[in-house]
Order: structure tokens, then sequence, then C-alpha cells
């Protein structure tokens, strides 16, 4: 089972939705402040949970979230997949807030479920066109040079559902296949050197240990630039969902090659061969050609709140709006918000200097003047590239591709504060 078995329902296009917003029954207070001066008893009176004691720190060895955030969690879209074993489950990036992602909510992709590897049977094998081959234990690994690097990784098919038209109704699900983590591992550059690559070696092979093995090519080129064998994510061993003891991390290019469980590296001759074991990652294009090679991923954003699980709650006055964006092809350079569907832009804030292939948090402060809005926001990244339209991709690819879509999200906000997936006519 592959992404290509990732279904697209006949897309339920939402065009008319202008009609509707404007029918969107009223309840905004206008005119609201952030902050009230009554008295309210759950800050004058003494309260139940200041009149006794708290759990002691033996209680909880391994926190877990407090129990009123329990719908921060992974979700999945049952008619995805056909199995669970082959299928994906997507971040709840309209919960979070920063970049990082918390392991225990980072969206997962498995060909063949989930494998249980412990360190003490781990192995990695170089392989092919090296002077010397070699086999390193996970110690092994744990003695070479080290790096930290936050990185995004995202699933070539993140938003594919939505090529035929808005389909999903939440960030989680039209863009939650990535998710953004430090990784500490040792530089796949350094691993190659030590088994010593032939000059006719201009490709790898990457396998995993699980049953699909998942086997991708990726070009000398990338493999020693940026390429990471990554055995901590946030700090902490990698979670066994995302390939517990050790997994590769490629920078910036589609998460089918972030390899997990990794087990054996073939170096390679040339790039037709590696690369025909495995094209399986290609985008269909309108005239039956398909495009591939595409493997970094391109600038992409979302506003993450509001958006359809996370509507207004307050009226109107001010709103924080936030969002997330990313390249492959390197740092965000400048993130636009559009509060009518594209006409007017207004450039947001970037919460921190945008780093190389992380996710880059960004903010817009408005006064909402609790009419209905058309949010858009639009990444552009130091090489220049502005996300397009979903419009202007489609008119270059079609309607039949999985992969690869970059186009830009609209949400329609109604006067009552509900977020709805639509699109704009063209
Ligand atoms: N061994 C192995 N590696 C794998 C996969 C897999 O099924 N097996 N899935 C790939 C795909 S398609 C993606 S998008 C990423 C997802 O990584 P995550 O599960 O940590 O989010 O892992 C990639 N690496
Ligand atoms: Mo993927």
């Amino acid at each position: 089972m592959s992404d290509d078995d990732l279904r697209q329902e006949g897309g339920t296009s939402r065009r008319d939705f202008l009609r509707t917003a404007g029918l969107a029954a009223g309840g905004a207070v206008v005119g609201a402040a952030a902050g009230a001066q009554e008295a309210d008893p759950l800050i004058t009176e003494v309260q139940e949970w200041a009149s006794a004691t708290g759990e002691g720190v033996d209680a909880t060895p391994y926190g877990m979230p407090i129990r009123f955030e329990s719908d921060v969690v992974r979700r999945t879209v049952s008619w995805l997949t056909a199995d669970p074993i082959s299928s994906i489950n997507f971040t709840p990036i309209h919960a979070l807030d920063g970049t990082i992602t918390p392991q225990g909510c980072a969206f997962e992709r498995h060909h063949s479920g989930a494998i249980e590897l412990s360190k003490d049977n781990y192995r990695l094998m170089i392989t092919g066109l090296v002077d010397r081959p070699l086999v390193f234990t996970f110690d092994d690994l744990m003695r070479f040079p080290r790096e930290n690097h936050v990185y995004f990784c995202e699933c070539a098919a993140n938003s594919g559902m939505e090529w035929a038209g808005a389909q999903l109704n939440g960030a989680q699900f039209t863009h939650g296949m990535i998710h953004n983590m430090e990784y500490s591992g040792v530089p796949l550059r350094i691993l190659l050197e030590e088994a010593g690559v032939k000059p006719e070696g201009q490709w790898i092979f990457v396998e995993g240990a699980d049953a699909s093995s998942n086997g991708r090519s990726i070009p000398m080129e990338k493999a020693m630039d940026d390429v990471l064998v990554a055995f901590t994510a946030n700090g902490e061993a990698l979670r066994k969902e995302h390939g517990y003891p050790v997994r590769l991390v490629v920078p910036g290019w589609e998460g089918n090659m972030w390899v997990k469980w990794l087990r054996r590296i073939g170096v390679t001759h040339s790039a037709v061969e590696a690369r025909e074991e495995t094209s399986k990652y290609t985008d269909l294009m309108p005239d039956g050609r398909a495009r591939k090679w595409t493997w970094a991923m391109d600038a992409k954003s979302v506003i993450t709140s509001p958006s359809p699980q996370m509507p207004i709650r307050h009226g109107a006055g001010p709103l924080v709006l936030t969002g997330l964006a990313w390249s492959g092809r390197g740092a965000i350079e400048r993130v636009d918000v559009s509060l009518d569907g594209g006409v007017n832009w207004q450039t947001a804030r970037l919460a921190a200097p945008a780093q190389k292939f992380a996710l880059t948090r960004f903010y817009l402060d408005i006064e909402w003047d609790g009419r209905p809005m058309l949010l858009q926001s639009r990444a552009i990244d130091e090489t220049g590239y502005v996300q397009p339209t979903k419009h202007q991709l489609r008119a270059i690819r079609g309607l039949n591709s999985v992969y690869h879509n970059n186009g830009i999200q609209t949400w329609a906000v109604y006067e009552n504060g509900a977020v709805e997936n639509v699109e704009l006519d063209a």
C-alpha cells in the first residue's frame, strides 16, 4: 500500500459560500474589549483548587497533557486508506502555537505499521559502491560527532485531498501531514566518509527495517549535504512511530524519503538505476505525463487560527490571526495575510527570525469588525518564490495530482465566528 492509495472523494466544492456567508447568523458583540472589569468569582472567591494540596512529584513520572487538553490529538480520516497500518494521521496544527511539534501529536505515516525495534537489535549497514562495507550498532553511532537542527517533515500528500476543491473542514486535515522537531543526529556524510564512497557512487538507496522497507533513492549531493541519521526528536529518543531508534532526516524534502527504522544504505551508480526501483511518487499532469524528481517541498503556509476547528469565540474586537509557513528551498522571507480573499494583503509579523527548512510562526493582530472575512496567507521564501493560488497551481498541474499541493488556503469566517474551508471562483 502506498500513498498512491490516498483517495480523493468527489470534491464538495463550496463555491456558493458567498451567499451563505451573507446569511450567516449574527451574534458578534461589536466593540467588546479583550478583558473586563466586573467582579468575577473566579478571581474574587477562594476556589476548590486553592483549598487543598495538589499532586506530589511522584504522581507522574512521565508527564501527559492535562485532561482539559485531551482534544489536542492526532486524528485520522477513515476513508483515506483501506487499513490503519498503511494510513496517515494528522498533527493538530490548529491547536498548537510556536513551531515545535510535540512528538506525541506529530502526524504518522506508515506503509506497514509502526514496528518495535530495540537499540540492542538495531543495525545500520552501508554497502554498495564503498571501499569498506560497514555495519554499525546503535552504540557505534553514538561515537560519531552529532549536530542539532530543527526541521519540518511534510508528507508529499499533505493537502492532496484538496486538489479537486475544498473538502476537509480543518487545518488539521488540510495541512496536518507535517511536523517540526529538533533532531540530534550524525551527519550522514560522516558515516559515508567512514565507509569511503567510490567516485562512481552517485546515489544512495535507503531502506527501513519495517516490512514495507520504504526504499527510496537520494542523490549523493543531498546525502553529503545536510541529511542526518537522527536518534532524538525534541530532546528525547524518537517515538516508536517516528522510527525508534534511528531515522533519516532529509531537510526540506518530501517526507517519504525520511526513512524510519533506518536499516540499510546502499551506494549506487546512477540516478536512473536507483530512481527506477522506486519512482512511486510522481505527480500526474493533465496531459498524462507525470512530474518526477519533485523532492523539495515548495513554499506553503496556512492560517491555523482562526480555522474551522478554531472558530472565533469572542465576537468583534482584538483578534490574533496566526499560522505557519515553510519552504523546502530555503528560509521563509515574508508571509502576507489577506482578510478579503486575496484582494488586499498585509505583511504578517514573524514570531522569530525564520530558519531554513523549519516551520515559521506568523501573527497578524487585527481589530475584527465582526463582518465575514475570507482569510488567506501567502508565503514567500528566500529564493523569491511566492506561494501560488490554487487556480494558478491547477492551471499547470490539472486536477489529477495527489502530491505537492501548496496552493493558498482560504477560510471563510462568518459573523458568528464560525470558520469554513472554501474556495474562491477564479
Ligand atoms: N521505514 C519507513 N519509513 C518511512 C515510512 C514507512 O512507512 N516506513 N513512511 C514515509 C512517509 S510516506 C512519510 S510522510 C514519513 C512520515 O514520518 P512520520 O511517521 O514520522 O510522520 O515517513 C517516511 N518514512
Ligand atoms: Mo508520505
